[in-house]
């Protein structure tokens, strides 16, 4: 089951820049850190307890946030959905006909992460997330 909307991806080609704007825009500090598993810096903002908002610039030319701004600029790139059981939730997905990127899931910043293909979800990259326990 679907429990709230974790994070919402924004891609950017400059994230000092980007970070100073949403900033602005919220009212809040950035919390900024690089995820090289997925070849990205991000600079996420905590919005009360719930939704975060995580810019997204690529570390490398062949990240796929790059590709994603090569083709499409910068813009909403993914939308992270909670859930408790990520490889069960992966499955009923499947199951669905959603067609997935990841079959099971993996280490995330986040805990365990698994995307869905955005061709199957009306062009949004769905990504859920598998919170890691607190303290571990
Ligand atoms: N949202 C919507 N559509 C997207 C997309 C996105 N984020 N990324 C790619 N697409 C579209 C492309 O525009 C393209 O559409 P067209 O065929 O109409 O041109 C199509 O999907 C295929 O795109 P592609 O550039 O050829 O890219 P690939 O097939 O190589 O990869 C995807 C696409 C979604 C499978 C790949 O980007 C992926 O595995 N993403 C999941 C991992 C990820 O994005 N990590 C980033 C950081 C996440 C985080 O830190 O939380």
């Amino acid at each position: 089951m679907i429990k709230r909307v974790h994070h919402i991806g924004i891609a950017v080609n400059d994230l000092k820049e980007s970070a100073a704007l949403f900033e602005k825009l919220l009212g809040i500090k950035a919390h900024i850190q690089g995820v090289p598993s997925q070849k990205v810096t991000e600079a996420t903002f905590k919005i009360g307890d719930e939704v975060e908002i995580s810019l997204l610039e690529p570390m490398s030319p062949d990240s796929t946030v790059a590709k994603f701004l090569e083709k499409r600029g910068e813009g909403l790139h993914h939308i992270a959905l909670e859930v408790d059981d990520i490889n069960a939730e992966l499955k009923v997905m499947e199951a669905n006909g959603i067609q997935l990127i990841d079959k099971q899931g993996r280490e995330g910043v986040a805990g365990q992460i698994g995307f869905l293909h955005p061709k199957s979800v009306k062009g949004v990259l769905v990504e859920l997330v598998q919170p890691r326990k607190k303290g571990k």
